[in-house]
């Protein structure tokens, strides 16, 4: 097994067993059936409605149903336009890691740094979570498991500024990428909305063209209410694409559909553990595969 089948199996193990009672049976399956138990993976009436209809209109060429309904699947993953990978154009590359309180943001942080060191690429981490000083020591103690710098100023300091430095010092040092660490917060709340947005222009100030990615943590395990902070995340601060945590957590991984292609933002990779090396590339293909599993 991969390590995508792996870290999908209990969501795997809940979508086969309501889909092969649809899918193995004789004929075309019933779509009202296949629908419900979309929805009941947190797929979204909307997005699973939409799903029906591209099922009815993709011509049956004597595939299996399982085989039209893995094609729907990675046509509404891909989307339009095609989602590209990490947007890593700047010298450094500036990334802002945002999301509501405990989706995995530090934790993922730390594992796109060592994701990239591998590829020999130098990462700066900046603790602009200033709200809880723990956060800081946190980020300390996984940089120095995964070999990076951290710019950090005292608990409570102003966060835009921790990141300013953050990309001088990378600017400096001559690193690849400045990794920017956020509290995190609630969508409904303004004031901390307003913050966000301030973080970023002020890393524009430090390196014009500078956040080249802010990335959205959203946990798999939350379900529907994803959409809704996707929804108010990307307005307050153009969300460039999303990271999809914690999907070894649930059997209700249908939300990535929905964030895909309800709120058009790309998914870039998804956290399948707590290790640092699980954080997987999203590719819609090998996912929906891992999903599904191989055609009976
Ligand atoms: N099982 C699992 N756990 C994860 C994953 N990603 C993060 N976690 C865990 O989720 C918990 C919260 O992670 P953090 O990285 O501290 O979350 P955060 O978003 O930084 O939290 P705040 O800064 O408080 O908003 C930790 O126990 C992580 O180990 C994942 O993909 N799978
Ligand atoms: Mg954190």
């Amino acid at each position: 097994m991969s390590r995508l089948e792996q870290g999908l199996a209990r969501m795997r193990a809940a979508f086969s067993a309501s889909l092969d009672k649809i899918l193995t049976g004789r004929g075309s399956p019933d779509l009202g059936d296949l629908e419900e138990s979309l929805i009941l993976a947190d797929v979204g009436p909307e997005t699973a409605r939409k799903l029906i209809e591209r099922l009815k209109h993709i011509p049956s060429r004597g595939e299996s149903a399982r085989d039209s309904l893995a094609t729907a699947l990675v046509d509404m993953l891909e989307g339009e336009p095609p989602a590209p990978g990490l947007r890593l154009s700047g010298t450094p590359s500036v990334l802002v890691l945002v999301g509501v309180n405990g989706t995995g943001k530090t934790t993922t942080l730390a594992k796109l740094a060592a994701r990239l060191g591998k590829e020999g690429k130098t990462s700066v981490l900046a603790a602009a979570d200033t709200f809880r000083p723990a956060a800081i020591d946190q980020l300390q103690v996984l940089a120095d498991r995964v070999g990076a710098r951290v710019v950090a100023h005292r608990p409570g300091s102003d966060p835009a500024a921790v990141a300013f430095d953050a990309v001088q010092a990378a600017l400096k040092k001559g690193n690849d990428l400045v990794l920017v660490d956020t509290a995190g917060r609630l969508h409904t709340r303004a004031g901390l909305m307003d913050e966000l947005g301030k973080i970023c222009r002020v890393i524009g100030k430090a390196l014009p063209g500078a956040p080249h990615e802010v990335l959205l943590v959203l946990d798999a395990t939350t379900g529907q209410n994803a959409i809704e902070q996707a929804r108010v995340f990307k307005e307050a601060v153009g969300v460039t694409g999303v990271i999809l945590t914690k999907l070894d957590g649930t059997a209700k991984g249908g939300i990535v559909v929905s964030v895909r292609w309800r709120m058009g933002l790309p998914i870039r990779f998804v956290g399948v553990g707590e290790g640092m090396d699980d954080l997987l590339l999203f590719d819609s293909r090998e996912f929906v595969q891992a999903l599904l599993g191989p055609g009976r």
